[in-house]
């Protein structure tokens, strides 16, 4: 089987919940020598689009959709450790959350595995967010960069908020923000004072390389 192959029948076994078989498909892509990050961006992460788009067509309902995340977290327990950048020397460290009231997180959690990879270290904050948290990561921890997800419309404007709350802490100057999610465009990034918007993880990490160049 060549590396597209593999990388679909690891879409496949994520859109058709199969428990049973993705842990062993992932085993077989990294066999293939296939990079593990290919296997997360272009088989898994294809695999849940597959996921949106039969909930949208009425093929699935919540319980697939939550299964769905549940295969995805078996599979990534066998490709992470192929993705651990070893003893490369840490890049920067990032305050990743998924934004006040918003659920969704398997898109940050792919791009968290992603960054991570890429050198990044990493202060996951969960999901339901609230502003006063991404400030407070940026006090603590000394983040450099904030990423913050967002699934639906009516979150979006939580990102909104802990820009201005950066603002009102005079830490906003400190710090790059990155914003992604399927609702979320680079005319919405700018709109709102964030200084990019990632189209997907691939897309996020580059962005976050970028900043953080010598
Ligand atoms: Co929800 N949901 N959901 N859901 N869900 C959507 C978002 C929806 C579009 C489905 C639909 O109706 N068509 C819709 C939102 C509509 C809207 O706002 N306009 C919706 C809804 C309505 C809901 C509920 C309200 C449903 C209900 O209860 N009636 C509810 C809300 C709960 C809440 O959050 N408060 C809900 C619940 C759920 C589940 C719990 C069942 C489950 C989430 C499980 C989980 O995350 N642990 C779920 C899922 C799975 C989805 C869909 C089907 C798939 C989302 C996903 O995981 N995609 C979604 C439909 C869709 O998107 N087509 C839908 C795969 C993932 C890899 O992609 O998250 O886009 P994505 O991330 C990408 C990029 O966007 C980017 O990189 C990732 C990888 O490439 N990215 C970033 C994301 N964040 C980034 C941050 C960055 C950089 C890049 O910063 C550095």
């Amino acid at each position: 089987m060549n590396e597209k192959e593999l990388l679909d029948k690891v879409a496949q076994a994520i859109a058709g919940l199969d428990f049973d078989g993705i842990q062993g498909i992932c085993q077989q892509a990294l066999d293939a020598k296939i990079p593990a990050y290919k296997i997360v961006s272009e088989g898994m992460a294809r695999g849940m689009e597959i996921v949106g788009q039969k909930y949208e067509a009425n093929e699935y309902f919540l319980s697939e959709l939550i299964a769905a995340g549940e295969v995805m977290k078996d599979g990534l327990k066998v490709v992470q450790p192929y993705l651990k950048s070893g003893d490369i020397k840490k890049k920067g460290k990032i305050a990743l959350g998924t934004v006040k009231g918003d659920l969704h997180d398997i898109g940050k959690n792919v791009v968290s595995v992603l960054l991570e990879a890429a050198g990044f270290e990493i202060v996951d904050l969960g999901v339901d967010v609230p502003a006063e948290k991404f400030v407070e990561a940026v006090k603590e921890h000394g983040v450099q960069i904030i990423g913050m997800s967002a699934l639906l419309t009516i979150t979006m404007p939580e990102m909104e908020n802990t820009i201005k709350q950066l603002k009102q802490a005079g830490l906003r100057d400190k710090v790059k923000v990155i914003i992604g999610g399927a609702p979320i465009t680079p005319e919405y990034a700018a709109k709102i004072g964030a200084d990019a918007a990632a189209r997907d993880a691939v897309d996020g990490v580059n962005i976050c390389k970028s900043w953080v160049k010598a």
